[in-house]
């Protein structure tokens, strides 16, 4: 298994976010990776390699050219430790500018990218370990710690190859990721999230959610009970993996979040340390070439060992097909 990991994500380190009218500590820190990339070494599970650099065109199949123009010129017009909160291209206040946030979030696209490619090339699963997230990044809209959609990028750039299915299991759903391929068929979008009615983002996610145009009938939401537990999940993943499987993609991308973990500080169901491993090994069966891309989780202390189980479970059920 390859990993993808660069350092370049430490350029965008925001003090803080609005919360209720009020600044509070940001969650999504550069800490997050550490736990993870720290883990992974200690599993010795994969070969951790840098992301090479794509063209901005994959970047523009997704956003708006405008909106990464923003980005890059606002990033860059930062003073040192100043924090913007833009008006036109945002969509809530969890998505603070700082001036290395260009950077970091160009990195995660390309470790994204530098995963599809592999997977072109043949290896059966990468997981890119992209920071800061993306799957709230809408065309031309950030929000919820999220910049450029690495998975849509990501997924675009697989579906030039065949078709798609994007199996979103962050705790929050993916409503960048839903927007981007709404209206289209040859990429199945499916995401298993908290009610939106109780939980950001608030506005989407709902089950009757299904698509529209030719899109219609593929795209599938789950939202669940902020009580959900190990048993309950995994009937629900059960469902997704099954029309997954009458989709019968080319691809799997999974964005994969970590938030539905019981004592996430911002997210969590009532889920275990221990079912990570068995929906890594669920999702594994379906021997898909799988692009697993890193989206939310925000207990630090635990984050590596969760990811450690979802990758060694994966593992061992897809083996090298
Ligand atoms: C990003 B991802 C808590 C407010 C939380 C933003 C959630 C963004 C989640 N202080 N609101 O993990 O899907
Ligand atoms: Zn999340």
């Amino acid at each position: 298994m390859n990993i993808i990991y660069s350092d370049l994500h430490l350029a965008h380190q925001p003090n803080y976010e609005i919360y209720d009218g009020r600044r509070s500590a940001y969650p999504e820190v550069a800490a997050r990776v550490d736990s993870i990339i720290t883990e992974l070494r200690r599993l010795g599970i994969g070969r951790i390699t840098k992301p090479t650099h794509f063209p901005l065109r994959h970047i523009y199949a997704v956003h708006q050219k405008q909106y990464v123009d923003f980005l890059r010129q606002c990033s860059k017009n930062l003073a040192n430790n100043e924090e913007l909160y833009p008006s036109y291209f945002i969509s809530d206040t969890y998505a603070p500018l700082t001036p290395g946030t260009f950077k970091a979030s160009l990195t995660a696209v390309d470790c994204a990218l530098s995963g599809a490619q592999k997977i072109l090339s043949g290896q059966p699963i990468v997981y890119s370990l992209c920071r800061p997230p993306g799957h709230h990044a809408a065309h031309h809209t950030m929000g919820g710690y999220c910049y450029f959609n690495n998975a849509a990028i990501a997924a675009e750039f697989l579906a030039n190859h065949g078709s798609v299915a994007i199996l979103d299991i962050d705790f929050h759903h993916g409503n960048g990721t839903q927007a981007a391929f709404y209206n289209r068929r040859d990429v199945l979008y499916l995401s298993i999230h908290a009610d939106p009615a109780q939980r950001y983002p608030y506005s989407s996610g709902f089950s009757d959610e299904c698509g529209s145009g030719p899109g219609e009938g593929f795209n599938f939401n789950y939202p669940l009970d902020l009580a959900t537990t190990n048993s309950q999940y995994l009937a629900v993943l059960d469902s997704c993996l099954s029309e997954i499987k009458k989709f019968n993609p080319d691809f799997l991308v999974v964005s994969a979040g970590f938030d539905t973990f019981i004592h996430d500080p911002i997210g969590g169901f009532a889920l275990t340390q221990d079912v990570y491993r068995e929906i890594g090994a669920r999702i594994g069966s379906l021997k898909l070439p799988t692009l697993i891309i890193q989206e939310g989780g925000y207990n630090v202390e635990y984050l590596g060992k969760l990811i450690g189980n979802f990758l060694s479970g994966f593992k061992l059920n897809q083996g090298s097909f």
